[in-house]
């Protein structure tokens, strides 16, 4: 299978890193989704990476979605758990650490509109929602090693993706001094095979003018 990725992408990270956890043979294509020329055109509606193609020429999107169906075709190691309880916490996990990556994007591209364009409230309020989405995740990690019941799963793939996301789009916020137990955690796991494999690296992307 290929794997349409772009290079700095937290969530074609949390695929490349359970594409490495289960072991699954794949071929990854950089592409840079806000280009004209993006790969992603005819691939997703959304135009957004990643993108997986099967064998069988299907397109699959969105990383949750993705990476519930390698727990469908990999079973082992199950990174969605089963039984609801820690299926619900390992979701909420998700959902606070692609959070927090959603606020970094939209600074990011904040950021590359030209001058006049760039609100300043607008990007507080992204910066608030990363402040207290890692507060959240600083607070129900405590001083455990893994988020939900003492093994790795995608709320672990998610939150240390995201926190490599802050390190590299906004390094002003010092989370490792605000979060010591983030820190200590990000050490335990860093590392670890697939997160050493998969550093993400900066991209240039064409200036937005509108
Ligand atoms: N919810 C999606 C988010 C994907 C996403 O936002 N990808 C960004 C790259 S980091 C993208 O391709 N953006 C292009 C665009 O919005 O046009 C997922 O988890 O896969």
């Amino acid at each position: 299978m290929k794997l349409i990725i772009a290079a700095p992408s937290p969530y074609a990270r949390k695929v490349r890193v359970s594409l490495q956890e289960k072991k699954i043979d794949h071929e990854v294509i950089i592409d840079v989704p806000w280009n004209k020329n993006t790969l992603t055109k005819d691939k997703n509606p959304l135009g957004k990476v990643p993108i997986l193609i099967t064998k069988e020429k299907q397109h699959i999107f969105d990383s949750k979605v993705i990476i519930r169906y390698l727990d469908q075709i990999v079973p082992n190691p199950k990174l969605y758990p089963s039984d609801h309880k820690n299926e619900l916490s390992t979701l909420t996990i998700e959902a606070i650490a692609d959070g927090i990556c959603d606020a970094v994007v939209l600074i990011r591209l904040e950021n590359v509109r030209v001058n006049n364009l760039i609100s300043k409230q607008w990007i507080q309020r992204q910066e608030e929602k990363i402040f207290n989405g890692l507060k959240y995740l600083s607070k129900d990690l405590g001083s455990k090693n893994y988020f939900v019941d003492d093994y790795f799963n995608i709320a672990d793939i998610s939150a240390f993706t995201s926190l490599e996301y802050v390190d590299i789009r906004f390094k002003e916020l010092d989370w490792r001094r605000e979060f010591p137990n983030l820190d200590n955690y990000w050490k335990f796991h860093n590392t670890r095979d697939s997160f050493a494999n998969t550093k993400p690296s900066s991209q240039k992307i064409d200036p937005i003018t509108y």
